[in-house]
């Protein structure tokens, strides 16, 4: 069982798309645990201040250091991991995401408002960004890493899916995908999908594969270890 506990001052947020669809079934199932703890649980003053005004002046608020490592704390054991989901960031990918779906327990925290004081950065083990822009807060990118870390744990989708997807498309962008109905305002689904081969649908659809790889993101293509056919194909598809 893996556990992840999301560290937010908005846990309202977290209502919504983690407990919908398979993420809420992964939840069901017990393959997955997920804690939404609200920050201002942590403080100590009447007010619940949970943030305050920046030292040297400047706009917005500063989120505290004393009411988030109460809150670390409180929920950290030996084998979590706690992560910052901040802009300065390493950017995540599908290599990074697999690393921390072997973790057994996360603890990710949301920043919000201008930002978190410095000093929450020596309590984190790492710090993550979803990519080069700002958001209001680190909640839509907790959920971002929520989702992508459980479709990686074994049982959250459907096993042949998964392995497929692990071992064989590795590091390539998916081949494309057609159901019924077998032809839409003139445009009919290729015909070696209705065929019945098997061989040659899978052989269709890695070509595709790196075909879409090859057209839009040709570095991917670079870093993906390519068996001797994949390199026939792409030959194939570069004299095109
Ligand atoms: C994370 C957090 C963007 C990301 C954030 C990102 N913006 N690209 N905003 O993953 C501290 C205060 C950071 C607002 C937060």
């Amino acid at each position: 069982m893996r556990r992840i506990d999301i560290l937010t001052l908005f846990p309202e947020m977290f209502q919504g798309p983690l407990n919908e669809s398979l993420l809420k079934k992964a939840q069901e199932k017990g393959l997955l645990s997920l804690s939404v703890i609200n920050l201002r649980d942590f403080t100590t003053d009447k007010h619940r201040t949970a943030d305050d005004t920046p030292y040297g002046g400047g706009p917005g608020m500063v989120m505290k250091v004393d009411v988030i490592a109460a809150a670390i704390s409180k929920v950290k054991s030996q084998k979590s991991k706690v992560f910052l989901m901040c802009p300065a960031g390493k950017v995540l990918t599908q290599e990074r995401i697999k690393e921390l779906a072997r973790e057994k327990h996360l603890i990710l925290l949301c920043g919000h408002y201008e930002g978190i004081d410095e000093r929450v950065r020596e309590l984190v083990n790492d710090e993550i960004s979803i990519g080069d822009y700002v958001l209001t807060g680190g909640e839509i990118p907790a959920m971002v890493l929520v989702d992508a870390v459980a479709r990686q744990v074994p049982g959250v989708v459907k096993e042949e899916e998964s392995v497929k997807k692990d071992s064989f498309y590795e590091g390539l962008l998916d081949h494309p995908s057609y159901t019924k109905p077998e032809e839409f305002e003139g445009k009919k689904v290729p015909e070696v999908l209705l065929s019945g081969h098997h061989a040659e649908i899978e052989r269709w659809r890695r070509k595709e594969s790196l075909r879409r790889t090859l057209e839009r993101r040709p570095e991917l293509l670079a870093k993906a270890d390519l068996s001797a056919e994949d390199r026939g194909m792409v030959e194939e598809l570069l004299t095109e």
